[in-house]
């Protein structure tokens, strides 16, 4: 048996972020699927059993479980001595670009790829008014890279691999990927770590609707 199960689905972005971290560290561990799409996240028995927040990723490991993919990766830094913080300083920047992250840069892109990208609602209200806060949180974090190859080190960290969670999904969202130069070569850095693999590659289940 596996030492980490980890319940998640391939178009998950926010299980992809711990995915990689499985996989970048060269972890033992099995996928289980979850069927969102089909409303498993929404059973009573799913909830009362897996996550009573409704939501993957869930982690389990030696008879625990976890959700919340910035805690999980926590976890998972403290436990396997990969990817995480040297000192204090460098887990207090690692937490600022998690929070960041959870709250804005996947929160708002990640809902408009659910909404434009794969439900394909066409344009509406709310797409707009989500483009353009991801658009915000995406000119922010490419700002910040122009300056460092990680974002919080010369390496790269759990922060990195918490924003990496939707980069790579290859749904059309109507943002403007071309003006994110430094965004663009940060996905290159982390594409090219040993053991890099895309999610739909990682996680069970189907990749559209
Ligand atoms: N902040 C959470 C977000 C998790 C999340 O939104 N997961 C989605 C799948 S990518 C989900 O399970 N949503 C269930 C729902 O909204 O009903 C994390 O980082 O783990």
């Amino acid at each position: 048996m596996s030492e980490f199960k980890l319940h998640c689905f391939a178009m998950s972005g926010n299980s992809y972020k711990v995915a990689l971290f499985l996989a970048l560290a060269e972890m033992d561990w099995t996928p289980v699927f979850v069927d969102y799409f089909g409303g498993e996240t929404h059973q009573e028995q799913w909830r009362q059993e897996v996550n009573e927040q409704g939501e993957v990723p869930v982690l389990e490991h030696k008879g625990a479980r976890f959700s919340q993919s910035a805690l999980i990766l926590d976890y998972l830094a403290e436990a396997t001595g990969k990817f995480g913080p040297e000192n204090v300083r460098e887990e207090q920047e690692i937490w600022r670009w998690m929070l960041f992250d959870n709250h804005k840069f996947t929160s708002y892109y990640a809902t408009l790829r659910f909404l434009y990208g794969i439900k394909k609602t066409g344009e509406t209200a709310v797409t707009q008014f989500l483009r353009e806060r991801a658009i915000a949180a995406y000119r922010i974090v490419d700002d910040h890279l122009r300056q460092t190859p990680f974002l919080v080190a010369a390496r790269p960290t759990i922060a990195d691999l918490s924003l990496a969670g939707y980069v790579y999904m290859p749904e059309d969202t109507g943002l403007p990927q071309e003006e994110f130069l430094h965004i663009a070569k940060w996905k290159d850095r982390i594409r090219d770590l040993p053991g890099w693999r895309h999610p739909y590659d990682l996680m069970p289940g189907p990749t559209s609707l």
